[in-house]
C-alpha cells in the first residue's frame, strides 16, 4: 500500500505544502495516541477554562490545541494559525507561506463517551499584500484552500484529505505509524436513503426544513416514496465519514434557540475543508442559502448553516428551502 508521503510527492505537491501536511499528520498521531490513553493518561473530564466559542474546554481540547500550535509554529512554511480554541491569529513564521486553521479536536462532547472525535484542517496560502498575522488572512473564500482534511480517532484511526484533485483515506498502520492508502478518489453515491441531524432541535427550525425532514421521517408514506435511516455522531467528523464512506445527507441548520448565533458550526475550520472534501468527491455542501466554498467570511469564527453529503440529496433540501 502507498504511504502517504509517496502519494502526495506523486501528485507534485509544493514540498513546503507537504511539510505542513506532515506536521499536522505527527500531531495527529500525538494526539491519537492520547485519545486511546484515554481516562489512563489523565486526559479525560472538563477544566475550569472557556474558550472563544463560551464552551467549556475538555482537558484533550487544551492538549490537543496545544500540541498542534508547537509543532505547526516550529514549521518554517507556516506564516500563521487559527484555531477553534484561540481567541485570535497566531503569529508563525515570517517567511512561511501557508496558513492552517484547525479544530484540534472536533466532538469534544465524545471525549468522556469513548466516543468518534477528530481533528479537522484547512490550510490556505498566506497573502503577501497583508501582514501575516492579520485576521484578514482568513477572510479567503472556502475555495482558496490548498488543502483540506480530518483525522478521524475511531476503532481505526483515519485520514481523509485533499488537494483539489480528488478525496483520498488513509489507514494509520500503528505497527510502522505510517497513514496507508486505502481508498483513492472517493466517489459518494449522488442519491441516498440516509440522513443524518440533530433531532431535539425541530421545534426552533425554520417551516421549510421542518417540512424537508417531516418528509425524510415519512418515508414511503410521504411525497418521497421511500424510506430513509437516520444517524447522529454528534461529532462532525464521523458523520462527514460516514457520507464519504456509504453516502446520505449531514445538516446542522440554523435554528431559533439562541438569536444571537442562528448557526452553530464554524465555517473556518469546520464547514469549509468538509466541503472541499466532499465537492472533491463529488457531493454538495450548501448554507441555507448558498455553496459554502463561496462564502466570503467575516469574522474568524463565524458560524454557518451547514447542508452536505450527496450531491442529489442536497438539492432536495435545497429545493424545500
Ligand atoms: P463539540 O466539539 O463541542 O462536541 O461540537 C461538535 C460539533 O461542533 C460538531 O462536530 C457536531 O456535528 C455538532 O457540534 C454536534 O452538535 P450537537 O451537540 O448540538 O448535536
Amino acid at each position: 500500500m502507498k504511504k502517504l508521503l509517496n502519494v502526495l510527492r506523486s501528485d507534485e505537491i509544493d514540498t513546503d505544502l507537504i511539510q505542513v501536511i506532515e506536521t499536522l499528520i505527527d500531531a495527529s498521531k500525538e494526539i491519537a495516541f492520547r485519545v486511546r490513553q484515554g481516562a489512563l493518561a489523565g486526559v479525560l473530564g472538563s477544566s475550569q477554562e472557556e474558550n472563544v466559542q463560551g464552551e467549556t474546554q475538555k482537558y484533550l481540547d487544551i492538549i490537543s490545541n496545544q500540541l498542534m500550535k508547537d509543532l505547526l509554529l516550529a514549521c518554517e512554511p507556516v506564516a500563521a494559525l487559527a484555531s477553534e480554541e484561540e481567541d485570535t491569529v497566531v503569529a508563525a513564521n515570517a517567511t512561511g507561506k501557508y496558513l492552517v486553521a484547525f479544530d484540534p479536536l472536533d466532538g469534544s462532547s465524545n471525549i468522556d463517551i469513548n466516543g468518534q472525535i477528530g481533528t479537522i484542517f484547512s490550510i490556505y496560502r498566506a497573502l503577501d499584500s497583508i501582514p501575516h498575522h492579520s485576521e484578514l488572512q482568513f477572510s479567503q473564500k472556502g475555495s482558496q484552500q490548498v488543502c483540506a482534511g480530518y483525522v478521524l480517532y475511531g476503532p481505526s484511526t483515519l485520514l481523509a484529505i485533499t488537494t483539489g484533485n480528488g478525496t483520498r483515506c488513509f489507514t494509520l498502520d500503528s505497527r510502522q505509524g505510517d497513514f496507508l492508502l486505502t481508498s483513492d478518489k472517493i466517489q459518494i453515491a449522488k442519491d441516498t436513503q440516509e440522513f443524518a441531524i440533530n433531532m431535539s432541535n425541530s421545534r426552533f427550525w425554520n417551516e421549510a426544513m421542518k417540512s424537508y425532514i417531516n418528509d425524510l421521517v415519512l418515508g414511503e408514506t410521504g411525497p418521497r416514496a421511500k424510506r430513509f435511516n437516520m444517524r447522529w455522531n454528534a461529532a462532525m467528523v464521523g458523520d462527514v465519514h460516514r457520507v464519504l464512506t456509504r453516502g446520505g445527507i449531514f445538516l446542522y441548520p440554523s435554528d431559533s434557540r439562541n438569536a444571537k448565533q442562528p448557526a452553530k458550526l464554524r465555517l473556518l475550520y469546520e464547514a469549509n475543508p468538509m466541503a472541499m472534501l466532499i465537492e472533491n468527491a463529488g457531493g454538495k455542501a450548501h448554507s441555507e442559502t448558498q455553496r459554502i466554498l463561496d462564502i466570503q467570511p467575516q469574522q474568524l469564527h463565524e458560524r454557518v448553516a451547514v447542508i452536505l453529503g450527496s450531491a442529489n440529496e442536497v438539492s432536495e433540501c435545497l429545493a424545500y428551502l
